[in-house]
């Protein structure tokens, strides 16, 4: 049975296989350069690994003397890792830093409560970014982040959301209730503050096949970490639609799940439209009687989008990859509505993956599109360019009037080569 080496500095590589066979491979040698313990990585539109902070041991918290303040690149760009002073001023809670690439080619870091514009093909600042207002957002304090849907409509405009938090590493810290919105588009950005409906730390905000963002998982109370430190879960999914006036996003009152999902939760989107949900830990050695159990039970949230009476769109004929910029055709079926000029949209979903409430690489981008006379069928353009899209997978959607298709799986790639299937 194979059996995980240390992981502070691992690099292992998982090949998806439709048989039995697939195994982790273990890099020994190749690995990086610094111990990190809770570092964020983000995919870059040159196809490899952009891998932040951390520190070079298990922690409480982060503090001067452990912390891995730097990135580096997987496969490496340099010979060294690379110093990143804005992750020694947001010290201590600043694991698990909030990354996402940007359409012009920069990244969006955000930690604690700090966040800046940073160019890492020149390891420099363009822009440092007001603080967020309330109390810090990174592990063990932790809140969540997502990158609103990208639209060619708007120019590919960049909002950030980030959400929840805790206020201290104590057990009766009360979790945050805000969520603050920053529109990167804006000459000088600045937090836009909204409700988070309620308190929640530990939250995992996912994006739908419609571009909303649910929110699951998290407690009302203590901080990230086991045994004993997390109180008071959140058992009510909501729902943020960012394309909405501020008052009016957040869609409540959604079915309950009775499972408390605290530290060590996760979700995912899936490709049906539904929503996985597994885990909470916070007992070392697990343990399945706790207070708070270390749960094995597995959930699906189903959003209000599949329960409309309304027909779903069915959409094939995807090709299974395309490059940038390229157009290429689907199918679609919009049964009831062919003729009534519905509105329609298309989508791609990368879900990025998932932990500690860090949903690393997630994004989704709106494709511009034309549907033909007889609606039948949709010219689509694939991403223009990889830093809206970076190389890989990602699920194809068709919205009719706000209901999505099933995600059907396609790959952009820089040439069609590039995509090896065996
Ligand atoms: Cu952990």
């Amino acid at each position: 049975m194979w059996k995980a080496q240390r992981g502070h500095q691992s690099i292992r590589h998982f090949e998806p296989c439709l048989d039995a066979s697939c195994v982790w491979h273990e890099y020994k040698t190749n690995r990086m350069y610094n111990n990190r313990w809770y570092p964020t990585v983000e995919q870059l539109p040159e196809g490899d690994l952009f891998i932040l902070g951390g520190s070079t041991t298990g922690t409480k918290y982060n503090r001067a003397e452990i912390n891995s303040a730097s990135y580096e690149f997987w496969p490496p760009r340099s010979d060294a890792p690379i110093p990143m002073p804005f992750l020694v001023e947001t010290l201590p809670y600043n694991l698990y830093p909030f990354v996402f690439l940007l359409p012009n080619g920069n990244l969006f870091i955000f930690a604690s409560k700090k966040s800046m514009i940073f160019d890492y093909h020149n390891n420099r600042i363009v822009k440092k970014l007001p603080d967020m207002p309330g109390v810090p957002r990174s592990y063990p304090l932790t809140g969540g982040a997502v990158m609103l849907p990208l639209d060619p409509e708007n120019d590919y405009n960049v909002e950030i959301l980030v959400c929840g938090g805790s206020k201290e590493p104590k057990n009766n810290s009360p979790a945050d209730d805000t969520c603050g919105r920053i529109n990167l588009g804006d000459e000088d950005p600045s937090w836009e503050m909204d409700t988070f409906v309620h308190k929640r730390l530990m939250p995992d905000g996912v994006i739908l096949l419609d571009g909303t963002v649910l929110w699951v998982n998290g407690c009302q109370r203590g901080w990230a970490g086991y045994n004993r430190r997390n109180f008071d879960p959140t058992f009510d999914p909501i729902i943020y639609d960012g394309t909405l006036e501020h008052g009016k996003r957040w869609t409540t009152g959604l079915a309950d799940t009775d499972i408390a999902r605290m530290y060590h939760s996760v979700a995912l989107t899936l490709p049906d439209g539904r929503v996985w949900i597994a885990g909470s830990n916070n007992v070392d050695p697990p343990n399945i009687t706790a207070e708070y159990p270390t749960e094995f039970r597995v959930e699906y949230f189903s959003p209000p989008y599949l329960f409309q009476t309304r027909t779903r769109p069915l959409l094939s004929h995807v090709p299974r990859v395309v490059t940038y910029n390229q157009t290429f055709e689907v199918l679609i079926n919009l049964g009831e509505f062919k003729g009534q000029n519905p509105e329609i949209k298309v989508g791609l979903l990368r879900q990025g993956f998932s932990t500690h409430s860090m949903h690393m690489s997630q994004r989704y981008v709106y494709l511009r599109h034309t549907v033909a006379a007889d609606m039948q069928s949709i010219q689509i353009e694939a991403p223009p360019k990889p830093t809206i899209f970076p190389p890989g997978s990602g699920y194809l959607v068709v919205l009719c009037n706000g209901i999505p298709s099933t995600g059907v799986e396609m790959f952009v790639e820089k040439n069609i080569e590039d995509l090896q299937i065996p």
